[in-house]
């Protein structure tokens, strides 16, 4: 039997878009691309989960507390929605991550949804064995979500056309997806995960 799928937006909000407080460059470029996986999980009853970046006000991953960045996706602000073009259906299972103050955490491995369960307890409970993984940003989130996951033997298809990075330094990304691939990710984009579907 093949492995049971689901599809893992990261961070998909306004803070890491074009105009937000970290924007990411072309962050929202992949909005419509994300939607369109979003169509196919659905059509095939995948589940789906989008993770959300959702900081207190006062927590050591801000630069004023000690961290390296500016204040970003802070809990209820508009910073922290979901960027309004993308079409999550009611079945998305939202998950949060961040929320505590003493910590500099990245990953959506180590988020929980809203009654606290975290995502591996989740992903257990619904037997699913790989996960497509897309979103924001390629550099942190993306790769620390990935390799959490890939470390705890699932398996990753990294979404090529559907994932953005900060590039603080111009190779940033690049090396990131090297480092996602080498770790045993593979590569899939929409055209060729229409080709998979039809096994
Ligand atoms: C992220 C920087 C700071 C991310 C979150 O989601 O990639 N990056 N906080
Ligand atoms: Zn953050």
């Amino acid at each position: 039997m093949k492995a049971k799928k689901a599809l893992l937006i990261v961070d998909l909000q306004n803070d890491f878009c074009p105009g937000g407080a970290l924007a990411v460059p072309e962050g929202d470029k992949i909005v419509p691309i994300i939607n369109k996986y979003i169509k196919i999980f659905t059509k095939n009853k995948w589940p789906i989960f989008a993770s959300r970046d959702w900081h207190p006000r006062k927590t050591k991953h801000f630069k004023e507390f000690g961290g390296s960045w500016p204040v970003h996706c802070v809990q209820n602000t508009f910073g922290a929605a979901f960027h309004p073009k993308l079409k999550l259906t009611k079945d998305t299972i939202l998950l949060y991550k961040g929320m505590d103050p003493k910590k500099d955490s990245y990953s959506a491995f180590a988020a929980e949804d809203l009654s606290k369960r975290p995502l591996p307890k989740i992903l257990k409970r619904l037997g699913i064995k790989e996960l497509y993984i897309g979103g924001l940003a390629t550099d942190y989130c993306v790769k620390s979500t990935t390799l959490d996951a890939l470390k705890a033997r699932f398996k990753v298809k990294l979404l090529l056309d559907a994932i953005k990075g900060v590039n603080l330094k111009p190779d940033d990304s690049k090396k990131a997806i090297q480092q996602m691939l080498k770790k045993g990710a593979k590569k899939i984009t929409l055209k060729t995960l229409g080709r998979e579907k039809c096994l």
